[in-house]
């Protein structure tokens, strides 16, 4: 038992987002978002026809809420302040019920003793900047500082940790690519311009928190999903390496390094791909990199060399240089249809240990979601949720092991507290330690998981 005990100060938590748990989308003034317009105009793209407005009721039950976590044994907490209901147009007027509102929450939660980390953009760009062209507008990387620098001069006194996005290439991947976000459209030239503005909108807040002195760390959160070869033939492997410059090293590069792959940056230039950059923005890129790196990991990726020959009159698609792997074999979660590869998060605290300089990290999300868990409630009304506490401590075992090895891990974020409304799947697949009841105005029930997590927490001991 004692191979697995953590630090001590380890950060035991977990973590949100304000459109997927806050609610009250068209409350006290709160401003539309992408999410508000898209399930306007087409409510089929959720599961169930289930839309972002009355989620999970935090904004509500924030003080029952909070009062769990710590129940949980919570030391952390990461949410996302939401741009639109800060800052209701995205650019303008603050409204004073969300500085009321994120007030209360940052202090009850030093109240029950659990930091605030908190992050700055989740997915939820205020429709009115979408409208003037979203992360493709530099108008719009001017308004993202702007509310970077509101946000920091309001709550930079009780916020110590601070992340500028969560997986930024999330929303440009699938705003621009691959159809899954508000405008769902599919053009190369654009992605690689909105990831490009992500990154130095980045840049730009980092060098602001900086430059504040309010004594707190400033970070990203990447999604990073390992590139494993199908085989170790030279073309599987060169496949693998240009999926990884493609979706890991495209952020996870500029955020902690400064600079951007090669590889990446001589496709684009092959492709005619390369974003507009103006004089200076490369060097603020190298000079304001984060103090913090917050990873997120759910599923690895597969790659081969590919088998056909593209179309060259097709859109472009990073798919052109490597196939998918379907490896025989393979754990999945059916549900959701990610692999679950336990390793994969060692994988990649070696490779920032190795490559990037063993910055201070920690992990940030991991979590399974499952459909249809009331099958496992038991007498007492408690979902009975095994594979769950099996999935955490499978990857936390992965987890003590780099730490074992030197990895600068400070922490492990569940996603998620409570059930939560998924972008796509609504409330198809529930990720929480504590379940949500739709038909009973959200009742919540912690999960065996719940109580797990809190022996956990207060132990360190898996
Ligand atoms: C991450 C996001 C979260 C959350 C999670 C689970 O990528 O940061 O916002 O949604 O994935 O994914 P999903 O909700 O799509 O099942």
């Amino acid at each position: 038992m004692k191979d697995y005990l953590f630090p001590k100060d380890f950060w035991w938590g977990s973590a949100s987002s304000a459109t997927q748990m806050e609610g009250a989308a068209n409350k006290d003034g709160k401003g539309k978002n992408i999410w508000d317009h898209w399930y306007e105009i087409e409510p089929n793209r959720f599961f169930k026809k289930i839309g972002p407005s009355e989620t999970s009721q935090f904004y509500a039950r924030y003080k029952e809420d909070i009062a769990l976590m710590k129940e949980l044994g919570h030391n952390s907490f990461r949410f996302s302040i939401s741009w639109s209901r800060l800052i209701p147009t995205g650019e303008g007027e603050v409204n004073p019920k969300a500085v009321q509102f994120y007030n209360q929450v940052m202090d009850e939660l030093w109240n029950q003793g659990i930091e605030p980390f908190v992050n700055l953009y989740h997915f939820d760009m205020p429709f009115e900047l979408q409208e003037k062209g979203g992360w493709e507008s530099r108008e719009v990387v001017k308004a993202y500082v702007k509310y970077a620098e509101t946000c920091f001069d309001l709550f930079g006194d009780r916020v110590k940790k601070w992340f500028t996005h969560n997986e930024p290439i999330v929303p440009v991947e699938n705003q621009y690519l691959y159809g899954h976000h508000y405008p769902a459209l599919c053009n190369f030239q654009k992605c690689v311009q909105a990831g490009f503005h992500s990154i130095l909108a980045s840049a730009i807040a980092i060098r602001a928190y900086h430059k504040r002195n309010l004594g707190g760390k400033i970070g990203i959160i990447l999604n990073l999903t390992p590139s494993y070869p199908r085989s170790q033939h030279p073309a599987d492997v060169e496949a693998a390496k240009i999926a990884d410059a493609f979706f890991n090293r495209s952020f996870l590069d500029p955020s902690v390094k400064g600079t951007f792959p090669s590889e990446l940056v001589d496709i684009l230039k092959k492709e005619g791909f390369m974003p507009h950059i103006e004089d200076g923005d490369i060097t603020l890129i190298k000079e304001n990199t984060v103090d913090l790196l917050g990873i997120n990991y759910y599923q690895p990726r597969r790659v081969k060399a590919k088998e056909n020959l593209f179309n060259p009159n097709a859109p472009f698609m990073p798919e052109r240089y490597f196939d998918y792997h379907d490896m025989p074999g393979k754990k999945m979660n059916p549900y959701r249809g990610w692999e679950i590869y336990e390793k994969g998060i060692y994988d990649i605290l070696m490779n920032v240990k190795e490559n990037y300089g063993n910055i201070e990290c920690f992990i940030s999300e991991n979590g399974m979601g499952v459909e249809n868990e009331t099958r496992f409630l038991n007498e007492e009304g408690m979902i009975e949720d095994d594979y769950r506490i099996e999935f955490y401590e499978e990857h936390l075992k992965w987890v003590h092991q780099a730490i074992k090895e030197g990895s600068n891990v400070k922490g492990f974020h569940v996603w998620t507290f409570i059930d939560n409304w998924s972008w796509l799947n609504a409330y198809k697949n529930r990720y929480g330690l504590v379940s949500v009841d739709l038909d009973k105005d959200c009742k919540r029930t912690v999960k065996k998981s719940g109580y797990w997590f809190k022996k956990l927490a207060v132990t360190g001991l898996i």
